[in-house]
């Protein structure tokens, strides 16, 4: 605004101002760029005003001021409140984004825009919001997603996609990475690493992969694809193919294990590439960042494809020798070339 608060004091909707004011404030905490700018422009015009505005049809008539924020204007006149305000306030967006974010699929960009839209709640979101499919999905089961899978499920989930997949290809190898190669007790999803003999693109595994995705769809194991990538292009990142998405355990008889929707992750993995992924797929992401680190220390550099000699680089980042692969098919071998000690998986905790 461009007069001072004393200003605000002495004009005759001064607690009209003042409340539209933090609530301007909130919408510019949120990043909702819209009504940040209607807010502005509305109280940079009720502040022109010498008489007092007390009902919405008064205030629509203001340039400057729209519908929604007439009736705001009302609201703040006859009750000396703002509901929408008082709501803001009270729930803490960080509370309200830490919610949002953990839906499956969803991430910081699309929970802050929900929230600058102003959905507060699960349950809004799926009255209110316009959502895609996996959203929807995502939000019905909330709860089972954000469960974490107690270690002998995983193994039972590992069983069964293992034994589809040796009937489509017996000579195909799965490996259950992540923090159930860790050792964890419990893992918030399930990680399989996929690789055959001869391979040496994550293509060749593609037809494997759409027949297994396929087959377990049918079934009903798998219940929900979130994301999947098949491209190939070499060299690029994330180019390995891979599939997203949910899986069921058909419900336990005894225990109580299945009928719970869990997460679970496929990735294809050539042959060459097969110790570099081993070792970025069993993480965790901290012992990753470091080994990176040490990499770029000694003048190479790791990926999940393999360990390469650095590029060289000239004045203005120019390159000098394209980067050269030491080690990609072997895990061990890669740890020996960084001249580190050989840790187990279940010793990769950071
Ligand atoms: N990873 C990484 N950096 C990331 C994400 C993943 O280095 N930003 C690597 C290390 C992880 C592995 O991929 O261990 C698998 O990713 P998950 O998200 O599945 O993580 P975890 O399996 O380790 O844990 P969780 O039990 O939560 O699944
Ligand atoms: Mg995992
Ligand atoms: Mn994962």
């Amino acid at each position: 605004g461009t007069l001072d608060k004393s200003a605000d004091k002495q004009n005759p909707n001064s607690r009209t101002i003042e409340v539209l004011q933090k609530m301007l404030d909130y919408y510019t905490r949120i990043n909702d760029h819209w009504r940040t700018y209607a807010y502005r422009k509305g109280i940079s015009a009720l502040r022109q005003q010498t008489e007092k505005i007390t009902t919405a049809q008064e205030a629509y008539q203001i340039p400057g001021i729209g519908d929604r924020l007439a009736q705001k204007i009302e609201e703040i006149v006859t009750t000396n409140r703002l509901k929408r305000l008082e709501y803001a306030e009270k729930e803490p967006m960080d509370q309200v984004l830490e919610v949002f974010i953990k839906i499956y699929g969803v991430g910081n960009t699309q929970a802050t825009k929900w929230i600058a839209q102003g959905f507060t709640t699960l349950d809004d979101l799926l009255q209110n919001a316009k959502l895609t499919a996996n959203q929807r999905m995502g939000i019905e089961h909330y709860d089972d997603l954000n469960t974490r899978i107690p270690r002998r499920e995983v193994e039972a989930i590992g069983e069964h996609v293992i034994s589809t997949a040796s009937k489509i290809d017996p000579a195909v190898e799965l490996l259950i990475g992540g923090s159930y190669r860790r050792g964890a007790e419990s893992s918030g999803d399930v990680d399989f690493i996929i690789t055959k003999k001869g391979t040496t693109s994550a293509g060749d595994l593609a037809p494997f992969l759409e027949q297994l995705v396929s087959t377990l769809k049918q079934e009903g194991f798998l219940t929900a694809e979130v994301a999947s990538f098949h491209s190939h292009r070499p060299g690029k990142e994330g180019s390995g193919s891979k599939w997203h998405g949910c899986c069921v355990l058909p419900p336990g008889k005894k225990g109580k294990m299945g009928g719970i929707w869990r997460r679970i992750d496929l990735l294809l993995v050539p042959e060459t590439e097969y110790g570099a992924a081993l070792i970025y797929f069993t993480g965790n992401d901290i012992f990753n960042r470091s080994m990176r680190l040490l990499a770029s220390r000694k003048k190479m550099r790791l990926n999940q494809r393999g360990l390469y000699k650095e590029v060289m680089r000239g004045p203005g980042r120019v390159k000098v020798t394209e980067g050269e692969l030491l080690e990609g098919r072997d895990e061990k071998r890669i740890f020996e070339l960084l001249g580190v000690k050989w840790r187990e998986p279940w010793e990769r905790w950071c």
